[in-house]
């Protein structure tokens, strides 16, 4: 039984490298007061880890799992192969193909086993945060005018005209 303070929101990613992009998923869930537990988990070069992280996701309480990887990115479908827990993917920009290689491996998963895949490289993580958010704000009242407020802000700053 997860305590009550756990994150409910785990980010991981397959390397060092995808932290610049990932981080945007971290900055956002933070500004919305939304605890996250982040960790780098490779499919190819940790799969123990990976393995173990997600077999012991839902246990540890997380709701939602947002997981970014580049190039022949399986670390989203590994990790929604291996529990039933919400995973929402990444594609991180990839140096050799900008990423169209992390995309299509991440959001082509065979019917049966989702991946939510969201866009390549940082409006991606942005995006993957809130979602999350939306997905725990169904049943947290607090968390769902927080989200309501963050895009009213958003809304709010955009001026009718453009300003020189
Ligand atoms: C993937 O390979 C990672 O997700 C990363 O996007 C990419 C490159 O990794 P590094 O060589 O920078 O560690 O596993």
């Amino acid at each position: 039984m997860a305590a009550p303070s756990s994150p409910k929101v785990a980010i991981v990613m397959g390397s060092q490298s995808d932290w610049d992009t990932m981080r945007c998923a971290a900055d956002v869930l933070e500004e919305l007061k939304v605890e996250s537990d982040v960790r780098i988990v490779s499919a190819h070069r940790t799969p123990d880890r990976m393995y173990d992280f997600a077999k012991g996701a839902a246990e540890a309480g997380f709701e939602v799992i947002i997981a970014g990887a580049g190039g022949a990115a399986h670390l989203p479908g590994m990790i929604a192969a291996l529990t039933h827990v919400p995973v929402l993917g990444v594609p991180v920009q990839s140096k050799a193909l900008s990423g169209q290689d992390s995309l299509l491996s991440i959001v082509q998963m065979p019917a049966g086993v989702p991946v939510g895949t969201l866009a390549i490289g940082q409006a991606g993580a942005t995006n993957a945060g809130l979602l999350a958010a939306a997905i725990l704000a169904n049943h947290d009242a607090a968390l769902s005018q927080r989200l309501q407020d963050w895009r009213a802000a958003r809304s709010a700053a955009v001026t009718e005209r453009p300003v020189d």
